[in-house]
């Protein structure tokens, strides 16, 4: 139990005994309050960091986590502070915590926690909040504002508690409702005045409630694991797709195994690269138009069939029209049941937690009736290896290139090593081109090292999810980032060299959003709206905190500096200047811009 400060339970007759608790005549009893019971709440169920920013009602309750053992990394923006979180908790499957103040705080939090709800992230916003008799009528309280409506539709739950003997379910029922089945963003909302009442300690203590078993597994049933088998086992050009839920699970050697015992070519999404190696002979990624289109049998594992597949139907799967259905039959291992059907007809749901069904699978096809499970037919697998032959080549051709000034394909060539040289080493990407030609270009060799914008493709996320995997792991953290990418994120970099993270920040500096040579077609002073200043120094920036700058026009300067960045340790920002004619409009989804679909 945390003991509080000296502090008068009112109408008591107190004195302070001998360890600083106050002991009240009456009973002999120490007393605990709001801010000790979340503290000893959250320890008892094992979190050990809070991401935040202080203020009222809050700052008492950063200060006092601290001295109770709880890491605190503060930021310079709640936003931040959000993503932290929520990345933290997709690294580790325990919700990420981030505290902020009321309404303004609570507001700059919810983005992150919209967002993590959208990406099936774990985290808990927790937000001091004002005066609920006055909130409630609308009287113009410091901060006011109804937090807990206006979380509601953005999070997977949203709790309030309004007395300390409710604490501990309130923080039960956010660490459930984070983590267990689809995982996602859950708010918290904590009065001023909770914070400051006071129980007896020892009915305080009792109250708390360490979560058994909080994301239970979720065993899918056999006759929905058969027929999937049977749909894949009919296949004659199969495919497998792994989404970020496959990353999630963290049933790595199961996936692995399933996907090298079936011989079934697969494909990772953004965040479900490195689950395989990238330079698998199974990966089907250099051959991603080919196979979409081709593939008969596609099982789905905990990848969703929103935009970013194309909603699984559409030219991209060889329907004629953009709506239409390729002819694709599917296999969707989710662990959501509501989550089939959501766009094409799924002809074998698999219902369960991804390691649960992932070995489950693996099971029927290990005792397939003593028939080893058959590959798949050569030349299915050829036709795929030939694709992906020209276009690594071709790649590789590009890659080779030393154009001046750097590009894009010249500066990642060099990322390219340096994560190959450091696979542990975790890489955050945002941007538009900065993000496109990464993913594609820069192979990853481990599970859950590539962070990046998600479902979303959200801008902003960068600098958070830097801190947080770099303090939830220890490992070195690479972040590639657009210019405008970064700029979104950008001050914390003095979070950066506060907390001495072990951070390389790669601005991609092409002067601008997508390019830098838009023109104003007015003539007037007024640059373009996607056009910044040009020949901006960010490495400047985090020398002003004592962190590492590094200006680098060239790939040679680019290595250089990044193999330092990683040796050394420090945080480190190096402005990598890119060929400002380089870039597409939005990079790969330029068609998704109203005007490229207008006739
Ligand atoms: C929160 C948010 N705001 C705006 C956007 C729109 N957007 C997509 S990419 C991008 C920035 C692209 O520029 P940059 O990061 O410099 O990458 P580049 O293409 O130049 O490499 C923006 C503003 C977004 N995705 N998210
Ligand atoms: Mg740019």
């Amino acid at each position: 139990m945390g003991t509080v400060e000296p502090q008068v339970a009112s109408g008591q007759d107190v004195k302070v005994g001998s360890s600083g608790q106050i002991v009240a005549n009456a009973q002999s009893q120490e007393v605990t309050d709001g801010f000790h019971l979340v503290i000893d709440a959250l320890k008892l169920n094992g979190i050990d960091t809070i991401f935040g920013l202080p203020g009222i009602p809050i700052t008492d309750f950063t200060r006092m986590a601290q001295a109770a053992g709880l890491r605190v990394i503060s930021f310079r923006h709640e936003q931040n502070a959000g993503n932290a979180a929520a990345i933290a908790g997709f690294m580790t499957q325990k919700p990420g915590i981030c505290l902020t103040v009321s309404a303004p705080g609570f507001l700059n939090g919810l983005t992150a926690l919209a967002n993590a709800t959208t990406n099936c992230f774990p985290m808990i916003l927790i937000s001091g909040s004002s005066e609920r008799e006055i909130v409630d009528l609308q009287q113009g309280d410091y901060e006011e504002m109804d937090q807990l409506a206006i979380a509601k539709p953005l999070a997977k739950a949203a709790f309030r508690v309004l007395h300390a003997e409710d604490i501990g379910v309130g923080i039960a029922r956010a660490i459930r409702a984070a983590v267990s089945g689809r995982p996602g963003g859950v708010y918290l909302d904590l009065p001023a005045k909770l914070f400051a009442q006071t129980m007896d300690a020892e009915a305080g203590g009792k109250s708390l409630i360490r979560v058994v078993d909080p994301a239970p597994r979720q065993i899918p049933a056999q006759e929905a694991v058969r027929r999937a088998l049977e749909l894949l086992k009919s296949a004659k050009r199969p495919l497998i797709v792994l989404g970020k839920g496959a990353a999630y699970a963290q049933a790595d050697a199961d996936i692995r195994a399933l996907v090298e015992k079936t011989g079934i070519p697969y494909l990772p999404m953004s965040m479900a690269k490195g689950l395989l190696p990238d330079t698998h002979e199974q990966s089907a990624s250099a051959a991603r138009s080919y196979v979409l289109p081709e593939a008969d049998v596609v099982m789905l594992v905990g990848a969703r069939l929103n935009w970013l597949l194309s909603h699984g139907k559409g030219k991209t799967w060889g329907g004629k029209g953009h709506k239409d259905w390729g002819g694709q039959r599917f296999i969707q291992v989710d662990i959501s049941p509501q989550e089939a059907d959501s766009n094409v007809r799924i002809d074998a749901p698999v219902v369960g937690d991804i390691g649960s069904c992932v070995s489950a699978l693996l099971a029927g096809i290990n005792s397939a009736a003593g028939s080893s499970w058959a590959k798949p037919p050569a030349e299915w697998l050829a036709a795929i290896a030939e694709r992906k032959d020209k276009n690594i080549a071709k790649m590789a051709e590009t890659l080779a290139k030393n154009p001046t000034p750097m590009d894009f394909h010249s500066a990642l060539a060099v990322v390219r090593d340096i994560v190959k040289a450091n696979p542990d080493a975790i890489l955050v990407n945002e941007g538009a081109n900065a993000l496109d030609f990464t993913r594609s270009i820069v192979d990853m060799y481990k599970p859950r090292k590539r962070l990046d914008v998600g479902t979303w493709g959200i801008m902003g996320i960068g600098m958070g999810f830097a801190v947080a995997a770099a303090v939830v792991s220890g490992e070195p953290v690479i972040a590639i980032e657009g210019d405008s990418a970064f700029g979104f994120s950008g001050m914390e970099v003095e979070t950066l060299c506060r907390y001495n993270l072990p951070v390389c920040v790669v601005v991609f500096n092409n002067n601008g959003v997508y390019r830098g040579t838009d023109v104003n077609p007015t003539g007037g002073p007024d640059v373009a709206p996607t056009v910044f200043v040009k020949g901006a120094r960010y490495d400047k920036l985090i020398e002003a905190f004592g962190g590492v700058g590094v200006h680098a026009t060239t790939p040679a300067e680019l290595r250089k500096a990044m193999e330092e960045a990683i040796r050394s340790r420090k945080p480190t920002l190096i402005n990598a200047v890119i060929d400002e004619t380089a870039g597409t409009e939005s990079g790969r989804i330029t068609s998704l811009n109203p005007s490229a679909k207008r006739k």
